[in-house]
């Protein structure tokens, strides 16, 4: 019934098979395909209400009224689903994150998750998971991905209008139970300097490193995603810090550099790389900015963080498991 709140929450994901390039500006449609896990630790909650009363959509994150550029952003998405459910009213968005927003910590992917999920069924609309997850896309590339739980892999695709591009969860009962991230805040959570979206079209643009990178997406891909269907923590791990660096590799050859590690991220890697050398399952990735999340299992996390807490500069550490996928939480009975 439209005109009641609709609360709905998604969990962030980290990238193991980064997306950084879009064949398509405007519809978010990725260069090539990436492959995630889902976190239970980092949670956005999103209540959506199209009320007759608004004159103009309204958005608040984290208690805070939005940016006008955020909120542009936004009611320019939300046009989309009215368009589909045939209805004209503004709505009022309320998000609050259980984590620092914009700091490289997925935000954007929790967000547009949980909106979208929220959104269509205040808009009256019943969509599949596929069709949420394209909508998702529209509103930011990696949120596709968190409608889903676990490790997750985004397809391309080659259609102009984005119908073939979407996420879909991998089968993966045994690793997904006992793989765990280890997320090393560091900077204290202070919001990026570049932000993602403009940082991977300057990349795309500039950097003489991007065709590589690109190059290497693929193949990357199909190891991965044996190495989940084979239990293979292991090989995962190696192929998800190989491609972080090469991510961060052709994005500090743009001209100019495009930088987001600081002293602690480069001491949180080199920690990573002793936990390996005394025989812990650790490996790195990082992100659009200077935290360093680290892959291990259930059996050497507490380890892993406790490494990382000591690392100067690094503010917090909290330890994942893989999180389920976005739902509604809570519909105001009629
Ligand atoms: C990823 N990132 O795969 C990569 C790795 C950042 C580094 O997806 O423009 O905020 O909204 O589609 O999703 C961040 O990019 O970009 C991202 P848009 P998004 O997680």
């Amino acid at each position: 019934m439209i005109g009641i709140p609709v609360t709905a929450t998604a969990h962030a994901n980290i990238a193991l098979v980064k997306y950084w390039g879009k064949r398509d500006a405007a519809l978010n449609l990725p260069a090539a395909g990436s492959l995630s896990l889902t976190l239970a630790a980092l949670t956005t909650t999103t209540t959506v209400r199209f009320d007759p009363d608004l004159a103009a959509d309204e958005m608040i994150l984290d208690d805070a009224i939005a940016e006008p550029r955020e909120l542009g952003r936004t009611s320019a998405w939300l046009d989309r689903v009215r368009a589909r459910a045939g209805i004209s009213l503004r709505a009022r968005i309320d998000s609050r994150n259980d984590f620092p927003t914009a700091s490289g910590l997925a935000s954007s992917a929790s967000g547009f998750a949980a909106l979208a999920v929220a959104a269509a069924r205040a808009a009256g609309l019943d969509l599949s998971p596929r069709e949420l997850s394209i909508l998702a896309r529209i509103g930011s590339g990696s949120a596709a991905r968190s409608i889903f739980g676990g490790f997750v892999r985004m397809h391309a695709g080659a259609h102009a209008d984005g119908d073939d591009a979407f996420a879909a969860p991998l089968d993966a009962h045994r690793l997904a139970h006992r793989v765990r991230m280890v997320v090393a805040v560091v900077g204290g959570g202070a919001p990026k300097t570049f932000g993602s979206r403009d940082a991977m079209e300057h990349c795309a643009a500039t950097s003489p490193l991007y065709a590589g990178w690109l190059g290497v997406v693929p193949k990357d891909l199909a190891g991965a995603e044996a190495a989940v269907a084979h239990d293979d923590l292991v090989t995962l791990g190696e192929i998800a810090e190989a491609n972080a660096l090469a991510m961060h590799a052709a994005a500090i050859a743009s001209r100019p550099a495009i930088l987001y590690w600081q002293p602690s991220t480069l001491a949180c890697l080199a920690a990573v790389r002793a936990l390996r050398a005394a025989g812990r399952a650790a490996w790195a990735t990082m992100d659009a900015g200077p935290h360093v999340k680290v892959l291990t299992d259930d059996f050497d996390a507490e380890a892993v963080a406790g490494a990382l807490r000591g690392v100067s500069g690094v503010s917090d550490v909290l330890v994942s498991a893989a999180g389920g996928p976005a739902r509604v939480f809570v519909e105001e009975p009629t």
